[in-house]
């Protein structure tokens, strides 16, 4: 990997970007206005104490929070100390917490004062140094150790292999892995973006979406400091304000489903998003009818991208002229546009081999934002990758004449549910455990709101009487709330093919129809 950076932290590159004015807002809060010294200083003060703990290279911190400015100065305090970041969802269950600790062996964990009680519990069990709480209140004893701290600090010297975060990514058999990100793979993708989506002076990003996964963390906080640009933050995602909140912001980034709640607000219309540049989604199929109504309503364009825990992003419609592309502009809905500059994107069939355009296929991928592979599973990691080094994503798809990629399906059995990824596979090992349960499958149907939702399909042991609701009741407890399946329906057997294979695509077609038919 080759670099011109005398230092390759990622936070190095992020700093030289702020504005030279340090005094100007970075982060609108509702608590107030952080500038971007406060970012500079808060996340120095972090790293200084991370330091002091004396960890050794490559220290994972493992941070299940609620969303706050005081998290993201976490994150980049790891960074800047240069050790690994390890964002966890915080509807993530006690079990499951517990699974990454012990896999990824954090030295340190940040969990909200809320949960402190079961979570450092989990934590001290595995051996793990240090717990220390963080609210979204600016309070905890991350603050409090860290307010003895110098708010100096230089970043730690690194390499551009140098590992910056582990993101945990469910699995189609068993458990989650952890997807290894270098500094070099953060900051090459964020480069590209800022470039392909024209960030320009006077950017101000509205960021509505959650700061544990690629889309929030990395694909719209590195946007926005890699453009010294301000964000306006909201905690949590709610329709209405965001749609007042965009008289003072330029680009908007979401999943689709926030698409759909922002349509259904009657003050929707030209006028509330007169100062808005740019509309982004991604994390999920957006559906061509909010693409259109999108339109409709308000004359923007959205600009549909695509990518993944494991690659950050790897396509994008364009946002002006793609010189690549005969200068294409047009943004279409129903794809997810062109290859970034600095990614190879081929189709290939199941034996392998590169199919030509407009041919569907499993998409394969390679470059300078694709991980390292996953933590601690070498095996995983070969039979995810080609032996010339592409990447198998897991998605089907084709690439049209004038190369706009267009997603058409998955090879991985996988429910995208309003951004979040739920694999059955896991559901279905829980349910199974359950008493008087023979055996389940769990399928994804379309939902008005969420894209996608999970449906258990579930088949008693002999003799044994179940209570759908009661199976859902008694997984809530062991799994994030969204990944528990919105409906449960216990049936006599699960139709298989000859294979003894389930038939997922009949239990879909079976359950699309009635389940929801009021959505
Ligand atoms: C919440 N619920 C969900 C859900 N979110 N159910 C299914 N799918 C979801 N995504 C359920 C909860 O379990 C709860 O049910 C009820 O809805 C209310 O919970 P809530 O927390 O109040 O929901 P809400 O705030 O409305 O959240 C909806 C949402 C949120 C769409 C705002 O899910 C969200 O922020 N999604 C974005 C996800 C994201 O950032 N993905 C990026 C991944 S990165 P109950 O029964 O418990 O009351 C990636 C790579 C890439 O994919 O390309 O970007
Ligand atoms: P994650 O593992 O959470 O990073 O999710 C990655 C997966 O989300 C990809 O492999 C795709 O299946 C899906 N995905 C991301 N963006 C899009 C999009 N714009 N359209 C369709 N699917 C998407």
């Amino acid at each position: 990997m080759t670099s011109n950076n005398i230092n390759d932290n990622f936070y190095q590159l992020l700093r030289e970007q702020f504005p030279t004015d340090l005094s100007l807002p970075a982060v609108y809060d509702d608590a107030g206005v952080y500038s971007w010294s406060d970012l500079d200083k808060g996340s120095a003060m972090m790293a200084n104490l991370l330091q002091g703990l004396a960890l050794p290279k490559g220290s994972r911190i493992a941070v299940q929070v609620d969303k706050s400015v005081e998290a993201v100065m976490l994150y980049l305090a790891t960074l800047r100390a240069g050790y690994v970041f390890l964002p966890l969802n915080t509807a993530y269950q006690s079990a499951e917490v517990a699974y990454f600790i012990d896999n990824a062996k954090p030295a340190v964990v940040v969990c909200s004062p809320a949960t402190f009680g079961w979570v450092s519990k989990v934590a001290f069990t595995h051996g793990v140094g240090s717990v220390f709480t963080l609210s979204d209140e600016r309070t905890g004893s991350l603050l409090d150790r860290a307010a003895h701290y110098d708010s100096q600090h230089t970043p730690v010297q690194l390499m551009p292999d140098d590992l910056a975060v582990i993101i945990y990514t469910s699995g189609t058999t068993g458990r989650s892995k952890g997807a290894m990100l270098s500094h070099h793979n953060l900051a090459s993708n964020a480069q590209t973006l800022k470039a392909y989506w024209g960030w320009q002076p006077g950017d101000v990003l509205l960021h509505a979406l959650p700061i544990f996964h690629v889309h929030g963390l990395f694909v719209a906080i590195h946007a926005a400091l890699i453009n010294g640009s301000p964000m306006i933050w909201m905690k949590k995602f709610d329709a209405q304000s965001a749609i007042a909140h965009m008289q003072r912001a330029t680009v908007f980034m979401g999943v689709p489903t926030l698409y759909v709640r922002l349509l259904a607000q009657a003050q929707l219309n030209p006028q509330a998003v007169a100062n808005m540049r740019l509309f982004i989604s991604g994390s999920a199929p957006l559906l061509t009818d909010t693409f259109q109504q999108w339109h409709e309503r308000t004359g923007h364009t959205i600009l549909e991208r695509y990518g993944m825990s494991e690659t950050i992003m790897l396509t994008s419609n364009p946002y002006s002229a793609d010189a690549r592309h005969q200068g294409a502009n047009q943004r279409k809905g129903g794809t997810v546009g062109f290859a970034l500059p600095d990614v190879e994107l081929r189709v290939v069939n199941d034996d392998g081999v590169v199919l030509a355009n407009t041919q569907t296929g499993h998409i394969e991928v390679k470059g300078p934002s694709v991980f390292l592979g996953y933590w601690n599973m070498p095996e995983k990691t070969a039979e995810e990758f080609t032996a010339d080094g592409f990447f198998k994503t897991g998605d089907v798809g084709v690439v049209s004449s004038q190369g706009y990629v267009t997603i058409v399906g998955r090879n991985k059995d996988l429910i995208i549910s309003g951004g979040y990824n739920v694999y059955p596979a896991e559901i279905e090992a829980v349910i199974n455990k359950l008493p008087g349960v023979s055996e389940s499958a769990v399928v994804g149907i379309a939902h008005a709101d969420f894209g996608e939702v999970g449906v258990a399909v579930v088949v008693a042991d002999k003799g044994a009487v179940l209570d759908p609701l009661a199976v859902l009741t008694a997984i809530k407890g062991e799994l994030a709330n969204f990944k528990v399946p919105k409906h449960c329906v216990v049936v006599d057997e699960l139709p298989r093919n000859a294979m003894g294979k389930v038939q997922k695509n009949i239990l879909r077609q079976q359950y699309t129809s009635h389940v929801f038919a009021s959505h």
